[in-house]
């Protein structure tokens, strides 16, 4: 099977990562996210989304890292990375779509309009980073449990270490006179 990606893409890196813990046999192709290759026709054939990373086994085209990662897991019995036991897959999966849902797309703008805009020479656009986004959690006061670093049992979180639950830090969009910055917090 074939991955396209870029490894300059944090989405891509986590497929990279979950494919090597895993020992999946892979063949790449490289898809230039600078030069918006993602965009291209060809590749809108594989990811209609324009977006990277993308899997082909054979006649299947799978986009969604996070489903990648499943595809895989599952295709190659990496049980001990992605678990049968329901309750255990529950918790990561619920994570996983967290993750897609809000998590990568509320940190994905400011990675955009601060970095790659910039490093297109494009202007950012202020009123996109103004806005309030929320993942719908303050993982300052909350408990524990609900944080996704420590959430799920100590078994899911040191089987599954390319899903969210592994990351270190937490990004919040904070207000420092009229720009807006990240601010990356060991969260544990
Ligand atoms: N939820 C998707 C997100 C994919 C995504 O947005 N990838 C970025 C690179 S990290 C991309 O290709 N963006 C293209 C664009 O915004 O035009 C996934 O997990 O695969």
């Amino acid at each position: 099977m074939k991955l396209y990606f870029d490894p300059i893409s944090v989405n891509c890196r986590k497929v990279v990562a979950g494919f090597g813990l895993m020992g999946v046999n892979y063949e790449t192709a490289h898809v230039d996210y600078f030069k918006a290759e993602q965009k291209a026709t060809e590749y809108m054939k594989i990811n209609p989304n324009g977006a990277i990373p993308a899997l082909v086994d054979g006649d299947m085209k799978l986009w969604e890292s996070n489903a990648i990662l499943q595809y895989a897991a599952d295709k190659n019995e990496a049980f001990a990375y992605y678990p049968r036991d329901l309750k255990l897959r529950a918790d990561i999966n619920r994570w996983l779509l967290w993750e897609a849902a809000h998590w990568f797309p509320s940190c994905y703008i400011y990675l955009v309009e601060n970095v790659v805009k910039p490093l297109l020479k494009a202007e950012p656009d202020r009123a996109v980073t103004d806005r309030k986004h929320r993942t719908g959690i303050d993982w300052r006061t909350s408990s524990t449990s609900a944080s996704p670093n420590s959430a799920g049992s100590a078994e899911t979180r040191s089987r599954w270490p390319t899903s969210p639950l592994r990351h270190r830090c937490i990004c919040i969009p904070t207000r420092s006179s009229r720009s807006t910055r990240i601010r990356i917090l060991n969260a544990g």
